[in-house]
């Protein structure tokens, strides 16, 4: 695999459980390098960009708000293989679905939330990772 970078959210739900050292150790045992990290809330703007593929849906607003309820730790991982490897370390979107050994299906662990409260972000593909790594990161 090429050596690649992508853009990780660790989303308010996972900071306000007190996740963060717990998914950074899973991106650093797999091997993954973190490059640039930055723990804010997010400008509406910023979200606006990242999730403009998703606008119109009934999801989007309340995904929107839900992501500017605390801070978002912002992080681009380098390494091989990192796009497609961060999401199979994430598991499936719903954490219901996703497998054991995975970020989501391992600390989903209530089945009363939503689906948009699934703990971490994961660029899809070398073009989003670089989209969202120039809004996220516009100095790197
Ligand atoms: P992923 O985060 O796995 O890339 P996505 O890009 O399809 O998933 O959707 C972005 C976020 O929107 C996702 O993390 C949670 C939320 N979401 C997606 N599908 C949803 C749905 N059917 N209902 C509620 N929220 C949804
Ligand atoms: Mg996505």
């Amino acid at each position: 695999d090429a050596v690649e970078r992508t853009l990780i959210l660790v989303k308010p739900d996972a900071v306000r459980r007190r996740l963060i050292g717990e998914i950074l150790r899973r991106i650093e045992a797999k091997g993954y390098q973190p490059i640039a990290a930055e723990l804010r809330i997010p400008a509406e703007e910023e979200l606006a960009a990242h999730y403009a593929e998703h606008e119109g849906k009934p999801f989007y607003q309340p995904l929107v708000d839900f992501m500017l309820s605390g801070p978002v730790l912002a992080v681009v991982a380098e390494g091989q293989g990192v796009i497609p490897g961060f999401r199979s370390l994430a598991g499936a979107t719903n954490p219901t679905d996703a497998a054991p050994g995975t970020i989501r299906g391992d600390l989903g662990r209530d089945w009363g939330l939503k689906v948009q409260q699934n703990l971490v972000h994961g660029s899809d593909s070398v073009e989003s990772a670089q989209r969202e790594i120039a809004i996220w990161f516009p100095n790197l």
